[in-house]
Formats: structure tokens, sequence, C-alpha cells
């Protein structure tokens, strides 16, 4: 299968910077030769989406900082993820933060909705990004991205790339949360998401969770997008991402969680977001982020 790249460098949907650094720290702990390894060729999505510097930006709206540059450049991600799916390549996107899951889900919205096939979404994440710009505590975009895409939030986000609800959050699922904003977890009620939190994952074990989120999916959809916020994993693990919170998935729990998904046959496109190498030790999470991308491509240690 080939595999294209699709990169966002766009760091302020989130109050700390550096995670327009991520798709590079990823490249250079080798992304390209791990899916070689693993018999997948890879291509970028060239030239680069230009995202301009933060430092020249008007943040707008306190409720909705950045909310114009944002959608710019969410736009063009649509765009391209859609194309990738249209030319039969798997889209890989890497951010940034988690903002940029808007344009990824907007563009996935529209290459299914052309081709009536039924998508979901895992969302792999401490947090459940379902804030509206009424509920938000923080006025960052990326804690509003899910919602955006399940038509919740502002106009410019929910219908970017097409004015229709790019994802049924029915066929919604997070897992690894463990802190949601008091009236974000109303609005998830209301939308109706599946939460698999890290209780949750106490209580099964993460094969068991593994098990019964496949099943979800398997008996709701017929093709899976996974969005993996590295702050789902612990900061023992993943360091580098800009809300480090503890109590988050093992080295283990999350190898395992990405290989049952890379053999389920149901994946049809990845995001990984919020590497930030700026707060990062050597490294050490985007090599971790190499890892889940191999895993949830099919890579298998035996
Ligand atoms: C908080 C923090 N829920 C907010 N969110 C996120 O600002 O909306 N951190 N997404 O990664
Ligand atoms: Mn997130
Ligand atoms: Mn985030
Ligand atoms: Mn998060």
């Amino acid at each position: 299968m080939k595999v294209r790249v699709i990169e966002l460098p766009l760091d302020f949907g989130a109050s700390r910077r550096g995670s327009d650094m991520g798709p590079s720290a990823i490249r250079l702990a080798g992304l390209k030769q791990a899916l070689a390894d693993i018999g997948h060729e890879s291509e970028e999505s060239f030239p680069g989406i230009p995202v301009p510097a933060q430092e020249y930006l008007e943040e707008g709206n306190e409720r909705y900082k950045y909310l114009a540059p944002i959608a710019e450049a969410c736009g063009e991600l649509a765009k391209r993820v859609e194309k990738a799916v249209d030319d039969g390549v798997f889209p890989l996107v890497l951010g940034g933060d988690h903002s940029i899951a808007i344009g990824s889900l907007a563009g996935l919205g529209s290459a299914y909705k052309k081709r009536s096939k039924i998508w979901g979404t895992l969302w792999v994440d401490a947090h459940g990004d379902f804030n509206t710009p009424e509920t938000t505590p923080s006025g960052n975009i990326h804690g509003m991205s899910l919602a955006a895409a399940c038509g919740y939030g502002r106009e410019e986000l929910c219908s970017l790339h097409g004015n229709f609800r790019k994802l049924d959050p029915r066929n919604v699922a997070l897992v690894g949360v463990r802190d949601l904003d008091t009236f974000e977890k109303d609005n998830m009620r209301e939308a109706g998401v599946t939460v698999f939190t890290m209780t949750e994952v106490d209580r099964l074990g993460i094969a068991e969770a593994a098990r019964r989120i496949i099943s979800f999916f398997r008996e709701r959809v017929d093709i899976l997008h996974v969005s993996v916020d590295m702050d789902a994993m612990d900061p023992m693990i993943a360091p580098g991402v800009g809300i480090p919170l503890t109590g988050g998935f093992s080295y283990r729990e999350v190898l395992l969680l990405a290989e049952e998904l890379g053999t389920s046959k149901l994946l049809g496109s990845a995001e990984i977001v919020e590497v930030n190498p700026v707060l990062d030790v050597r490294n050490q999470t985007a090599r971790m982020a190499v890892e889940i991308i191999s895993r949830l491509l099919g890579g298998t240690i035996y």
C-alpha cells in the first residue's frame, strides 16, 4: 500500500507552542524507513501547506483564537486528504496541534460521502476535544476539533470544505480520556459519542478494551480513521506534548491497541498530532509516534 504523508505544521490551535516542529521530528525519527520496513512505499504531499508564523497573526476572538488562519490551513488540508482517498493512497496526517483534525475529518467526510461509505473515527486522546466557543475554558481550537467535525461550534469550522456534517458522532469513540471539562461532557452526551475512559481501560485491561473498540466500529462502519493525540500516552513514554497528563497509556498498552487496529483491516487513514519537540527529551516522543504509526499500518513483532 502506498502511504501519502500530509504534514500540517500549525501550532496556534493550542497554548503551548512548538508542535509545528512535530512533522519534522517524526521524519527525523525514521518514519520513511519504518514504513519501508513493513512493506509500504511512502510519498510526501508536496509542496507543504503554507502556515503563517503565529507572531505575525492577530489572535482574534478570545473564545476561538486564530480561527481564520486555522480554517484556512485546514481547508487546504481537507483538499489534500480527500485527494489522497481519491488517488487510492493511505492518508497519513502529521500535526501540528489537534486543531488540524478539522481539516482531516472534513476531507474524509467529503471523500466518503461521495462514495456513500459509512465511516467512523477513533479519537485517542487524554482529552475530549469536544468544546464549543460557548463551553471552552481556553479559547484554544485544539480543544474543539472533534466537536466541529460533528457539527458543533463555529460555522467557519463546521462548514469547512462543504456545508454538511462531516462525521456522525454515533460513529465516534474516544479512548485514553482522563480530563474533560464540565460543560464539554454535556456536549459529548448530547452528541452521543462513545467514551472509553482511562478508568474503563483499567477495569477491562487494554486487550479487552481494544476488542470492544474494534467490535464497536465493525458493527457500525465500513472504514475507520484514527486520530492520535500523543498526550493519550503517559508522560513517562511521551514527554514531548503540550499538556502532559499523568495516568496515560503505557508503552505496551498503546502498541497493543495500535497493533489490533492495524490488523483489523478497518483503517483507511490515520493522524498523529501534538508531538512537541521543544518539550521533548531526545526526540523520544517522535520515536514513539513512529512506533505507533508502524503498528497502525500493520507492523507486528513477528
Ligand atoms: C481543554 C484542553 N479541554 C481545552 N484541551 C486539550 O482547552 O479545551 N488539550 N485538547 O490537548
Ligand atoms: Mn487532542
Ligand atoms: Mn490538544
Ligand atoms: Mn489531548
